[in-house]
């Protein structure tokens, strides 16, 4: 493998309705995309990171500056290695750049899209898919009202999502679950996402979300507070599941040790790349730990990545792998659909998914050619 160079290509795509988190409320998601082009054919990344520091510490200004400056420099300084060993050289040879693993994640995902699709492989078979499909949760934001989300929810559901996930916050917590449990029956798998909202003196709040059968809250404390999470999860009986905290197999390690969760949210962007991933995964699974695959508002090309991850032998849970249409009006790759609650993980070369070159410049903003 040899890397000519990476073009930098930000999109700007508006959302479907806006999604409201616990830390904001987003209209319109701001992309960056990765091609790497290499002798032998190109390939695509797609870096998670949101334009505002909000949900992460990293931002899509900070994830274009760090690749330029110091990222791809790095990799145009060791082609040895990439000859040598391909897209797993990618992530030793950027490891003295501490952090900014979204941004390194996109890269490797770039180079190793390369690689699969000039070898004619697939993301789901270099990964250890075990599956041809996925099961389809959606992530369902916060409204103004229950009525709204009620009707929101409902339409998912007659859309076959098998899982669903509520966004919550203080002031907006139980009494949507409550809600959803009434109109929609103890037999729909709900879970709740809090995106750090709360703090280990809300404990008692909290477990009242207890009686509704949760299959897992997600991230309700402070990304740094592994211990509180510990401390939580011996008072409530939902099962705490970690996103925000979880940033390597190293950290994935210290909270499971640490009691800090039960389940574990898989997002590859958030850990440096689909590699450590899949290290996460095999982790989880050896200490007896469920996973699933989470969402960060992908196009195509990002979901077609996250499908083939999530058909891994231990993503026992549904993830927040939603159709393109859940966000997007019109994805920049072929719109990929859920048939009854699935999603087909794609076979083709690479990550089976291509930007279809007419949309992808409606959306462009800019684009940047950074030669090795
Ligand atoms: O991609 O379906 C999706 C969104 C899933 O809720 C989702 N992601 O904390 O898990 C999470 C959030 C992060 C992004 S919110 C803008
Ligand atoms: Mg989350």
């Amino acid at each position: 493998m040899r890397l000519e160079g990476v073009e930098l290509r930000r999109v700007r795509m508006p959302l479907v309705s806006p999604f409201r988190t616990s830390f904001g409320t987003q209209t319109a998601r701001d992309i960056l995309l990765l091609r790497a082009v290499t002798p032998a054919g190109e390939g695509w990344g797609e870096c998670v990171a949101m334009a505002d520091p909000l949900y992460s510490s990293e931002y899509v200004e900070a994830t274009a500056d760090v690749l330029r400056r110091f990222l791809l420099p790095a990799l145009g300084a060791a082609p040895d290695a990439l000859a040598r060993h391909g897209a797993p050289a990618v992530a030793s040879v950027l490891s003295p750049i501490k952090g900014h693993r979204m941004a390194k994640a996109a890269l490797e995902m770039a180079v190793l899209d390369a690689e699969l699709r000039a070898a004619g492989r697939s993301w789901a078979r270099e990964l250890g898919a075990v599956h041809d499909r996925v099961p389809s949760g959606v992530s369902v934001g916060i409204f103004d009202s229950v009525a709204q989300l009620l009707d929101v929810v409902g339409g998912y559901l007659a859309a076959g999502y098998v899982r669903i996930k509520l966004k919550i916050e203080p002031g907006w917590d139980l009494e949507p679950v409550r809600a959803v449990r009434e109109r929609y029956g103890d037999g729909v798998p709900l879970q709740v996402d809090a995106n750090t909202a709360y703090t280990l003196r809300d404990a008692r709040h909290l477990a009242r979300l207890d009686e509704f059968g949760l299959l897992l809250i997600e991230q309700p404390l402070e990304e740094e507070d592994v211990l509180g999470h510990a401390a939580l999860a011996r008072q409530i009986a939902t099962p705490v599941c970690l996103d925000e905290s979880i940033v390597s197999a190293q950290t994935a390690a210290a909270a499971i040790t640490l009691g800090a969760c039960s389940i574990i949210n898989i997002k590859p962007g958030r850990v440096g790349g689909y590699l450590e991933a899949v290290r996460i995964h095999d982790l989880a699974a050896a200490h007896g730990l469920a996973v699933w695959c989470g969402g960060m508002v992908e196009t195509g090309l990002g979901r077609a990545a996250n499908a083939a991850l999530g058909a891994l032998p231990g993503f026992t849970l549904p993830g927040d792998i939603s159709a393109s249409d859940r966000f997007y009006a019109t994805d920049v790759t072929e719109p990929l659909g859920i048939v009854d609650g699935h999603m087909t993980v794609p076979t083709g070369p690479g990550l089976g998914v291509t930007p279809i070159p007419e949309v992808l410049d409606e959306v462009t903003t800019s684009v940047e050619w950074l030669p090795l």
